[in-house]
């Protein structure tokens, strides 16, 4: 049996974490796996029909896609079932989904409890769905607290663009307290802005993340981060392709969690 990953760029640490999760659940269940990457969401058509001439039997789509897109390429693959992981809910396709909402809600509400008032944001892309839905989770949690953000930028998700919109953000002459960034990589090259203008995080600086991937942990300081289970989406995802019923709109959203480790304080 076969299936399809159509994936954003693997070098980006999430969306190899879930190819690596499809790829041993596939295994295990003597699936195999055929990964096609592609570098802008055009080009999900001709990678559907690249793996569609392989006869693959279902398709996960790791890619922003906006709905109409989504929606095209669901009917494009028919009969081939097609899941997507990174798509409005309001699209009328199968989703597997982390609850970005949520996530937003879980890092803002940490780093208002730990009193901070001052709070940077650093989004990922605007092309991004996700990235559009954590932006506007923190935006609304803190003006539940009559509270706009005191800087934001946006980033590419690259550790690069964290560092550089992190001197950005740095750069006023009245620091945050705090910064939520829409990701851990990103986050990563913030601290490293911190470290370098020698702001101490915690100490004067809280910070962040969204994913925990597997590295975060190991930043120093350890990341705080929100957790995204890719391995659990990658397992689910596989699991409901294989087993053969695929007809009925299927549309879940796993829950995410608040990894406190000692970026914040
Ligand atoms: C999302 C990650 O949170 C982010 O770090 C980045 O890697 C992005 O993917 C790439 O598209 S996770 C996705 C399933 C919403």
């Amino acid at each position: 049996r076969t299936l399809g990953l159509i994936t954003t760029d693997l070098a980006l640490h999430a969306p190899s974490q879930i190819a690596s999760a499809v790829k041993s659940r596939a295994g295990e269940c003597g699936a195999s796996v055929l990964i096609s990457m592609v570098e802008h969401p055009e080009r999900c058509q001709a990678a559907l029909q690249e793996l569609l001439a392989q006869r693959v039997e279902g398709l996960l789509v790791n890619v922003p896609l906006d709905d109409p897109l989504a929606e095209q390429i669901r009917q494009l693959a028919a009969p081939v079932p097609v899941l997507f992981f990174d798509v409005s809910p309001e699209a009328k396709v199968h989703r597997l989904a982390f609850d970005a909402e949520q996530g937003a809600k879980l890092g803002a509400e940490h780093l208002l409890s730990l009193g901070h008032r001052r709070i940077a944001l650093l989004s990922g892309p605007e092309s991004s769905v996700s990235s559009r839905a954590r932006l506007a989770g923190w935006q609304a949690r803190l003006a539940q607290d009559n509270l706009v953000p005191c800087a934001m930028a946006h980033g590419d998700w690259s550790a690069a663009s964290g560092y550089e919109k992190g001197h950005q953000l740095l750069a006023g002459s009245a620091l945050p307290d705090a910064i939520l960034v829409a990701n851990d990589q990103m986050a990563l090259g913030v601290m490293r802005a911190c470290a370098e203008k020698g702001i101490a995080v915690p100490g004067q600086m809280s910070v962040v993340g969204f994913d925990d991937t597997a590295d975060s942990a190991w930043f120093s300081p350890p990341l705080t981060t929100i957790r995204q289970a890719f391995r659990v989406a990658g397992e689910r995802s596989v699991e409901w392709l294989l087993s053969g019923s695929t007809d009925e709109l299927w549309q879940t959203q796993l829950p995410v969690t608040l990894v406190e480790r000692h970026s914040s304080a």
